[in-house]
């Protein structure tokens, strides 16, 4: 395989070029994003790269170059001067934090994305639906992976571990103590870009060092007293792994965090749903067949997408179910106590 192809380059790319910037310019891919120039990994090895001063000044923030991105840059030895850059194939955004509603490209270009929870931090299953419509939304696959499995798990998490690995496939895995290392390398192919997502602290660079077999990228110990990660991870870099396949890992992203392109702040996925619902002329609506249901509306109007809603009405259903054997379950306890009460005060000695 030709080495761009290696770094992720295909057709979509090639075609977006003429003829004479393949002549005179390098083709390269953006690794890192720093303040003043970025990182670009091309055919012959990693350069520093400057915005030239045409793009510096006239691009919009979220047109100039971000982690994944392709690049078009001239060649000065020590340094490099972009000049273009090229169309994206797709890109995963945020919510800029704050209360600004702009979305923040996180990285482009990308394949797959590996999502990540653990069970120290806890598993979180409608996180995890909004994480993967919104992905959907973006036209990126997931992988779900469920990190720190050499940890204890109680009943609540074991159910809802086996839920994800029968809906979402998702893969139970210990960067610590390597198990299912392999199945997750298996999965990593070369040429292809995998953007690494979840909380701070589950364990994404962890994960991304054991596949690299070495260490290489910093990862930080869990406060105990906020269960919080340390933040180590501060900028989205991109990474070869030695059998190929590309590695882009991220910061630690905030609940709601990711944004469709195009979506006005995050509304897509359930957090819209869910606003939407609470207009629907039933408070107890089903949003099946009810007059006045601003769910449906807002499907047949496609609002909504199917897949949107219909993934909505899955998770609705698993979480009534769940929270409904919950109850039974507090129900019970709270009878056999009220018995075992009962028998002390009629003078029953254990
Ligand atoms: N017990 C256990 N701990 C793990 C495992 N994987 C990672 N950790 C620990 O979890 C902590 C956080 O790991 P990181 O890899 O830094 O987490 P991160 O997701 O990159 O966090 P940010 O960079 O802040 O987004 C570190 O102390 C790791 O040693 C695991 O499989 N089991
Ligand atoms: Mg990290
Ligand atoms: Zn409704």
């Amino acid at each position: 395989m030709n080495t761009l192809y290696k770094l992720g380059w295909s057709h979509f790319f090639e075609s977006s070029l003429s003829s004479e910037e393949k002549q005179n310019m390098t083709i390269g891919r953006v690794s890192t994003v720093n303040k003043s120039n970025c990182i670009v990994i091309h055919e012959n090895g990693i350069k520093t790269c400057e915005l030239a001063g045409n793009l510096m000044f006239g691009l919009e923030e979220n047109e100039k170059p971000k982690t994944g991105d392709w690049v078009l840059f001239l060649d000065y030895g020590d340094l490099g001067i972009i000049s273009k850059v090229l169309p994206r194939y797709n890109c995963l955004s945020r919510q800029k934090s704050g209360k600004e509603i702009a979305a923040q490209i996180i990285a482009s270009n990308i394949d797959y994305a590996v999502v990540v929870q653990c069970l120290e931090i806890g598993l979180n299953l409608r996180r995890l639906e909004r994480t993967i419509v919104q992905l959907q939304n973006c036209n990126i696959q997931a992988i779900v992976l469920i990190n720190k499995t050499d940890l204890p798990i109680d009943n609540e998490q074991q159910e809802i571990m086996n839920f994800m690995i029968d809906t979402y496939q998702a893969i139970p895995i210990s960067a610590n103590i390597g198990s299912n290392l392999n199945l997750l390398k298996d999965m990593i192919l070369t040429g292809k870009s995998y953007v690494f997502i979840g909380a701070s602290g589950v364990g994404k660079s962890s994960i991304i060092n054991s596949l690299q077999e070495g260490d290489d990228l910093k990862t930080g110990e869990i406060s105990q007293s906020t269960m919080k990660g340390a933040h180590t991870t501060t900028s989205r870099d991109l990474y070869i792994l030695k059998n190929g396949g590309l590695v882009i890992d991220t910061p630690g992203t905030r609940e709601f965090g990711l944004t469709a392109p195009g979506s006005e702040s995050g509304s897509s996925g359930f957090h819209g749903i869910n606003e939407l619902a609470k207009g629907c002329k039933f408070h107890n609506c089903t949003h099946t067949n009810e007059k006045g249901c601003k769910v449906l509306k807002a499907v047949k109007a496609e609002n909504i997408s199917e897949d949107e809603y219909e993934s909505f009405m899955r998770l609705n259903r698993e979480m009534e179910h769940y929270e409904s054997s919950l109850q039974d379950r507090k129900q019970k306890g709270k009878k056999l106590s009220k018995i075992i009460k009962n028998m002390k005060k009629s003078g029953y000695k254990s």
